[in-house]
């Protein structure tokens, strides 16, 4: 079956290992395949849902594109564009926002821990962040959207408001129910200070996370300074479950070799950690450093970003203008 592909990624700089293992990887493999259709969208309406500075911005989202172009995806064979230069996001927004239920978003996890303990002074948009995230997937009449296992919840809230929307207008399948595509041994990437937070572009210190324009030397010093226990590495899978820290860098050594977590278990039990250290920085080095000389040299090349998010603008305006029609048609306007 064809699949129709859509999935965004935020441009607040730093994109890291967690974006790449747990979204961006699964964006090239299905990219690569001609049988599907790929939109991969710049969400920087949903970036403005916490303070941005303007001027960051503007880069980070040319950054976005120049971190999808680096990592494979060919931007001849899929769209890629900017969320807020095609209209048709916010006025779906608007619309599903009066389809989808509060009790609903008060169960988001999300919100309740980027809001923190101060909610009341969160912005609305971050608390309707996941309706927007709907409005995008359904316009495209997306089939299956790859994304990080932090994202599953969204996605289940997308499948609801499409199924309440076609329930309350009789409208069988206007809205198509997507499927999430979750990684499925190491869905979530955590931080290398802490194994019990996820890696996070937002978290202040810089060690705390791989960016996919880190250089050797700043990969080795990450990974030398990342967080371990005193015990030797462990025999079994089971043992993991005990410590964070060393689940996650044994997770990201099996996501970025390919070898299942129980082989990669097997090939380091009790060894120390210097030698698995050496070989997860060996590893990281030969998978990361070549986005990142790629990613900096298209930075260079502001107008082939620009062009390229002109071109997918143009694309993803003809869809969902089609759409957008279609839905004022259903709701009486
Ligand atoms: N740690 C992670 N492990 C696996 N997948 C992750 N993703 C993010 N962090 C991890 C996935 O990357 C895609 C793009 O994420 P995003 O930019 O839209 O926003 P996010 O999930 O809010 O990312 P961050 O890094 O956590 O940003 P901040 O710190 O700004 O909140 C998504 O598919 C996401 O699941």
């Amino acid at each position: 079956m064809k699949k129709k592909i859509f999935s965004g990624v935020q441009p607040t700089g730093n994109l890291h290992l967690g974006n790449y293992l747990g979204a961006i990887k699964n964006f090239v493999e299905l990219n690569n395949d001609d049988e599907n259709k790929c939109i991969f969208c710049v969400v920087d309406l949903h970036a403005i849902t916490v303070n941005q500075d303007p001027k960051e911005l503007k880069n980070n989202i040319r950054e976005t594109v120049a971190t999808f172009i680096a990592s494979g995806i060919d931007p001849q064979k899929s769209i890629i564009f900017n969320q807020s230069k095609v209209s048709a996001h916010s006025e779906a927004a608007w619309i599903l926002s009066c389809v989808a239920r509060m009790g609903w978003l008060n169960r988001m996890t999300q919100f309740k821990e980027k809001a923190g303990k101060d909610k009341e002074k969160a912005s609305i948009g971050l608390y309707s962040y996941p309706v927007l995230m709907a409005a995008d997937i359904l316009l495209y009449d997306t089939t299956h959207v790859p994304v990080g296992d932090d994202q599953k919840q969204h996605l289940e809230l997308c499948r609801d408001i499409a199924q309440k929307f076609n329930n309350d207008f009789k409208t069988d399948n206007f809205f198509i129910s997507p499927e999430p595509l979750i990684q499925k041994e190491f869905s979530r990437i955590m931080s290398l200070k802490d194994g019990t937070k996820k890696m996070s572009k937002s978290e202040l210190s810089d060690l705390s996370r791989i960016n996919l324009t880190d250089e050797k030397e700043q990969i080795i010093n990450k990974i030398k300074k990342a967080k371990t226990d005193a015990l030797p590495l462990p025999t079994t899978i089971k043992e993991l479950d005990s410590r964070p820290e060393t689940k996650n860098l044994i997770g990201i050594y099996s996501s970025l070799t390919g070898l299942t977590l129980e082989k990669s278990v097997e090939k380091f039990a009790e060894k120390n950690f210097s030698e698995f250290k050496e070989s997860l920085t060996q590893i990281l080095i030969d998978k990361i450093t070549p986005i990142s000389n790629e990613i900096k040299k298209l930075l260079s090349e502001k107008n082939y970003l620009d062009e390229i998010l002109t071109e997918g603008c143009k694309k993803a305006e003809i869809i969902s203008a089609e759409k957008i029609k279609k839905i004022h048609e259903i709701v009486g306007f």
